[in-house]
């Protein structure tokens, strides 16, 4: 199956975190990974009293079921060292199912696609940098959210930026 990860950080140097959470995906058994998008720096959503975040997309091929792969997430950000503080606040990995093939799923841990796929910029546009096609269950076609999404700050990292 076809899965989209978002990457999100905004502490303990997030370039850092996002590069290597990516390694450890492409290590997740039964996962091969497929493509990762650039890295972009975006100003917090939620409380404004944080750092800014550097987030990412990476599409993995897997056979992991929703529910072990979610609990491979979590497995990852507790490796780095995620604790969880304020609602909306501060952290050093975050992983999130973005999509999962094109299944609709909703259980109290794991709505897929992501609730707040379509909003984000900072999920939108990376996502929209490595599928360009792409067909959001729910949602509807990617560029045409990309054309209600604001960029709100949003910023593309060059390579040698980080
Ligand atoms: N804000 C930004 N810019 N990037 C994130 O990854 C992110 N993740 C979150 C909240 C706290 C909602 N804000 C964010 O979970």
């Amino acid at each position: 199956m076809k899965v989209y990860i978002g990457l999100g950080s905004n502490l303990a140097n997030p370039e850092t975190q996002v590069l290597s959470a990516q390694q450890d995906l492409a290590k997740l058994p039964l996962t091969q990974d497929i493509a990762m998008s650039s890295l972009y720096k975006s100003p917090p959503m939620g409380p404004k009293d944080q750092p800014d975040y550097i987030n990412a997309v990476v599409a993995l091929e897997t056979s992991l079921s929703p529910n072990d792969l979610l609990s491979q997430l979590q497995g990852i950000e507790q490796q780095h060292g995620r604790v969880r503080q304020r609602h909306w606040g501060e952290r050093t990995l975050d992983l999130d199912i973005l999509l999962y093939g094109d299944e609709q799923i909703n259980e109290p841990h794991l709505h897929v696609p992501h609730k707040g796929i379509a909003e984000r910029a900072f999920v939108l546009y990376p996502l929209a940098e490595i599928a360009p096609n792409l067909l959001i269950p729910k949602f509807g076609h990617i560029t045409e959210l990309l054309a209600s999404c604001p960029k709100d700050g949003l910023e593309r990292l060059e390579k040698n930026e980080i």
